[in-house]
C-alpha cells in the first residue's frame, strides 16, 4: 500500500514547474509594449499554455490513480477483513474438534461470538427475561431486544407488546421503520430489525392475546418473513396452529398474507379508496382493510363506533359486534414474538 503513494508524489513534484510559471505572466504584462516584447510575450504565453494543457493532463492520470487507489484499498480493507474471519472460523472450528475427540465434559461456558437472536443465549445457565443485545447481521450492527427466556421454552424475541396504552401506535412510516416505544414496556420493535431477524434465520411467531374478560389465547406461525424497505416490508405467514384462530388469513376476503406494509402516512394497502393504516390509526400490513390489526389504538374497555382498537378478528365473541350499535371486543395485552424454526428448547 505505500508504494502507489510514493507514485503520487512524484507525479506531485512534475506539477510544480507549470504551476511556477504563472507569475511570469504578471511580470510580462509590467513590461514595455514595443514589437519585440509583445512576440517575447507570444512566445512565453503559448509556452505557458503548452505547460497548463500538460498540467491538466497529469491533473486526469491523478484523478484516476487516486480513484483507483481508493479501489484498490477498499479492497485490501475487505480481503484482510475476510482473511482474518477465516482465521477465527479455523481457530473455532479447530478447538471444536479438540473438545469432541479430547475433553469427555464440557464444564467451561460456551461462547457465541455474536447472538443473533434472544435463542442464541439460551444457552447461559440463568434464562432470564431481560433485555439483551443481538446482531442478525454483522453489517447492520446491534441492537437491543426483549428476550422472553421463561416462556414456552424460552428463546423468544419480542417484536411487538401491547400492555396499557402508555404507547401510541398511530405513527409514521418513519416511525415503524426505525421502531419506538420501550423493549421492557410498549413498543414495535422496528420494520428494519424486524426484517434482519427473519432474514438472518427462518422464524416462527407466536402471538398472545389476552382480553379484558381474562380470556387468553394464542396464535402460532410455522413462516413468518418481514422483507426489506424496498419491498415495502412485505409479511410472508404461514403455517398457523393455536386456539385464537388464524386472523391473519381469515378467508380470501381478508388476507395479511404477502400485503406490504402501510402507515397512515404510506398508502400500500389493498383498499383503492382510501388509507387503512390513517382509516384505523396504525401501522400493518392491511389488506381492503383487515381482519387482524394488533397496532391499532389502546382502548382500556369495550368501545364504540370506528374498529380502530386492537383488533383480531377471529376472536370467541366477535360475531356478536354488529356495527354500529354494538359495543367492540378491546384487548388487554398483546405480545408478538419470534424464535427460530429449528429450536430446542
Ligand atoms: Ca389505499
Amino acid at each position: 500500500m505505500g508504494e502507489p503513494t510514493q507514485d503520487l508524489m512524484g507525479m506531485a513534484k512534475t506539477l510544480e514547474p507549470a504551476l511556477a510559471l504563472a507569475p511570469v505572466l504578471v511580470l510580462a504584462k509590467g513590461s514595455g509594449s514595443t514589437g519585440g516584447s509583445v512576440f517575447e510575450m507570444q512566445v512565453k504565453m503559448n509556452r505557458m499554455s503548452n505547460s497548463l494543457r500538460n498540467a491538466r493532463g497529469q491533473i486526469t492520470a491523478l484523478q484516476g490513480r487516486l480513484e483507483e487507489l481508493s479501489l484498490i484499498n477498499m479492497r485490501n480493507v475487505e480481503a484482510m477483513v475476510e482473511s482474518k474471519v477465516e482465521n477465527i472460523t479455523g481457530v473455532v472450528n479447530k478447538l471444536s474438534n479438540t473438545c469432541n475427540s479430547q475433553c469427555a465434559v464440557q464444564t467451561s461456558p460456551q461462547f457465541i461470538i455474536a447472538p443473533k437472536d434472544c435463542s442464541d443465549y439460551n444457552m447461559l445457565k440463568e434464562r432470564k427475561n431481560g433485555v439483551y443485545r443481538v446482531t442478525p447481521d454483522p453489517r447492520n450492527g446491534t441492537f437491543e431486544v426483549y428476550c422472553d427466556m421463561e416462556s414456552f421454552g424460552g428463546g423468544w424475541t419480542l417484536v411487538q407488546q401491547r400492555l396499557n396504552g402508555t404507547v401510541s401506535f398511530n405513527r409514521s412510516w418513519a416511525e415503524y421503520k426505525r421502531g419506538f416505544g420501550n423493549p421492557r414496556g410498549e413498543f414495535w420493535l422496528g420494520n428494519d430489525r424486524i426484517h434482519l431477524l427473519t432474514k438472518a434465520k427462518d422464524m416462527v411467531l407466536r402471538i398472545e392475546l389476552e382480553d379484558f374478560q381474562g380470556v387468553r389465547e394464542y396464535a402460532k406461525f410455522d413462516q413468518f418473513y418481514v422483507a426489506n424497505e424496498f419491498l415495502r416490508y412485505r409479511l410472508s405467514i404461514s403455517g398457523y396452529s393455536g386456539t385464537a384462530g388464524n386472523a391473519l388469513h381469515m378467508n380470501k376476503q381478508f388476507n395479511h398474507d404477502q400485503k406490504f406494509f402501510t402507515t397512515p402516512d404510506r398508502d400500500n394497502d389493498m383498499y383503492p379508496s382510501g388509507n387503512c393504516g390513517a382509516y384505523y390509526s396504525s401501522g400493518w400490513w392491511f389488506d381492503a382493510c383487515m381482519s387482524a390489526n394488533l397496532n391499532g389504538k389502546y382502548y382500556h374497555k369495550r368501545y364504540k363506533g370506528v374498529r380502530n382498537g386492537i383488533y383480531w378478528g377471529t376472536w370467541h365473541n366477535m360475531s356478536s359486534e354488529a356495527y354500529p350499535t354494538n359495543y367492540r371486543q378491546a384487548f388487554k395485552t398483546v405480545k408478538m414474538m419470534i424464535r427460530p424454526k429449528n429450536y430446542v428448547p
